[in-house]
């Protein structure tokens, strides 16, 4: 039996979604289609470019490559509906085996390739995966290895068959190989008939992303293929991305950001060039730069000041255009430096899973640029700054963020009480973060009042990292903070309060965290044992407090705390 798609999700209200169509905000027409439309635009310009393999492929092929793999799923077994854990390096399987996901109304799941047994239980689980996607090996850890071993507890769990497919040469017999997966098909034009004929509805769930980290494990954020559209199509305007650009896409690929904010799908809808690397470390990006003239790439504020200090010596690289900059905040006298330094535009951009969008604009004074976020991207994004109380902040006072719009669902997948938290009734979503608006409508984020640490970009939730060293015996209470970082901007430190008698270290909770299996970007990279935890006047604990303090002692340390 086919799953029903919309299933455990929220929908916009039916005025909402009409006034999105009625206004040209939805298209009302899927991912696959459009995407196929682009190419047959200009089927024999350049589209992809995997700079790990040297593959190249013209609009055409990609689009014929991504039509006989939805074909070959649909034919072993998978139907509109399921959905796939896809946990690959950036790279042509990535592109080819996600753009098939979206034509055949699979729903792909976007992993990190960071994400260890724990993350990809739970989300194999959550989202009642029938398959996972990974590299053989990456950075020497065996994915195959992981996958197999997961199906047990997935198949416990679900009930659901399960199948694991590989990139590279280790796939088993049991194993799908991608490589033979996303191989050119014997008969392009039946697959476009057949997958033209069985598309996914436009308000169908397109894709899960993964929620930002604010409780226990990530939530899955469903996407449609109307407001997936939207957001890319929106987000390549802005950004200037019209068929000549050729975009790096060096930050991982399950991230939002480097997906559809263009990123792949908002450049090749526009008609442009995507180039894959799977790791945005400055030589090989500006390598990848020069050799494929790219002209666009993102990059979170830790990436951007590596490659600020390579240009140094390098040089800047010739043919970007612009640089995106967002997933945290970007400090800003790194922000002035882009434009000497890299020769590029800067575009800030502030953006979520959820949804809103908001980026400064090429052609904004460079002021605005280079101390804002910049303003929501759809005239129809609504955004609230409130106290906490709900209440309407004056213009210029800090107040939490609050929205709704177009490409911001309004709940979250099969989390009916996360999201009595996370969206008031009427159908705002509370980012977290705490923005002032200036006078010409621009947001400065000032900060947030959501309990996560951004390390360099990559959210990290401090209750799952405390649920984690709290199965620790020797761990009475524990606290997970961000500490200030000059490169990262944050790293984890955890307070503990250990129990009489008894102590702990920051090696034995590391230990402790990779036996369960989770990212390494989670794991502590600080410990402060303490005899008791700073609490508020209500009795919570004061992270407050304790985010001075390890500031405080850093500072005392190196003089480097601020
Ligand atoms: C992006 O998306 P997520 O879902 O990984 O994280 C969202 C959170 C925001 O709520 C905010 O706390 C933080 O990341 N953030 C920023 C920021 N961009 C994101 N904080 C300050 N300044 C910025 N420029 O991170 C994301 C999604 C789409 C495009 C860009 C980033």
């Amino acid at each position: 039996m086919p799953r029903p798609i919309g299933e455990h999700t929220t929908p916009w209200p039916e005025p909402d979604a009409a006034r999105y169509v009625a206004e040209g905000y939805w298209a009302g027409v899927p991912l696959g289609h459009l995407l196929r439309a682009a190419s047959d635009r200009a089927p024999d310009a350049p589209a992809l470019a995997d700079a790990a393999t040297g593959l190249a492929l013209t609009h055409r092929e990609l689009a014929e490559r991504v039509d006989a793999t939805a074909v070959r799923l649909l034919d072993r077994g998978l139907s509109a509906g399921d959905r796939i854990v896809v946990q690959l390096a950036n790279g042509s399987a990535f592109v080819i085996l996600t753009l098939a996901c979206l034509r055949a109304g699979i729903v792909p799941v976007m992993a990190l390739p960071a994400h260890r047994r724990r993350e990809l239980t739970h989300l194999s689980v959550l989202s009642e995966a029938s398959a996972i996607a990974v590299p053989d090996t990456l950075n020497g850890f065996d994915h195959r290895g992981l996958a197999h071993e997961l199906t047990e507890n997935v198949r416990n769990a679900t009930g659901e068959r399960w199948q694991v497919l590989v990139d590279g040469p280790g796939a088993d017999p049991a194993d799908m190989d991608l490589r033979t997966l996303c191989a050119p098909g014997d008969d392009p034009v039946a697959d476009r008939a057949r997958l033209d004929a069985t598309a996914p509805g436009p308000r169908d769930v397109a894709l899960f992303l993964l929620s930002g980290g604010t409780t226990g494990s990530p939530k899955l954020i469903a996407r449609t293929h109307d407001d997936y559209a939207y957001n890319a199509v929106l987000s390549a305007g802005a950004a200037g991305v019209g068929d000549d650009a050729v975009y790096l896409a060096s930050l991982p690929l399950a991230h939002n950001f480097a997906l559809a904010c263009p990123g792949l799908l908002g450049v090749l809808l526009a008609g442009g060039r995507v180039v894959t690397l799977p790791t945005p470390e400055p030589r090989a990006a500006f390598a990848a730069i020069a050799e494929h003239g790219v002209t666009h790439a993102a990059a979170v504020p830790a990436v951007a000041a590596r490659w600020l200090e390579h240009a140094v010596g390098a040089g800047p690289p010739a043919p970007l255009r612009v640089l995106q900059v967002g997933g945290a905040r970007i400090p800003d006298e790194l922000a002035r430096r882009v434009s000497p330094v890299l020769g590029a535009r800067l575009q800030q951009v502030f953006g979520m899973a959820e949804g809103l969008l908001c980026c400064t604009r090429l052609d904004d004074p460079d002021d605005v640029v280079c101390t804002t976020q910049g303003r929501p991207l759809s005239p129809h994004d609504e955004v609230r700054l409130v106290d906490g109380d709900d209440r309407d902040v004056p213009d210029g006072e800090p107040g939490s963020l609050l929205t709704r719009g177009p490409y911001t669902p309004r709940g979250y997948y099969r989390a009916p009480e996360q999201n009595a938290r996370a969206f008031t009734p009427d159908g705002w979503y509370r980012s977290g973060d705490v923005c002032r608006r200036t006078p010409g409508g621009n947001l400065v984020v000032e900060g947030r009042d959501k309990d996560m640490i951004n390390r360099g970009g990559e959210k990290i939730s401090a209750e799952e990292v405390e649920n984690l060293v709290y199965r620790l015996p020797a761990v009475r209470q524990v606290a997970a903070v961000a500490m200030p970082d000059p490169a990262l901007g944050e790293r984890v430190c955890v307070y503990v309060v250990a129990q009489p008698g008894s102590t702990v270290t920051l090696d034995e909770i590391r230990a402790h965290m990779e036996t369960v299996g989770v990212a390494r970007f989670t794991l502590p990279e600080r410990l402060e044992l303490v005899d008791e935890l700073a609490s508020t006047t209500v009795g919570k604990i004061d992270k407050k407090a304790l985010r001075a303090d390890v500031a405080r002692r850093m500072e005392r340390e190196h003089g480097t705390g601020a």
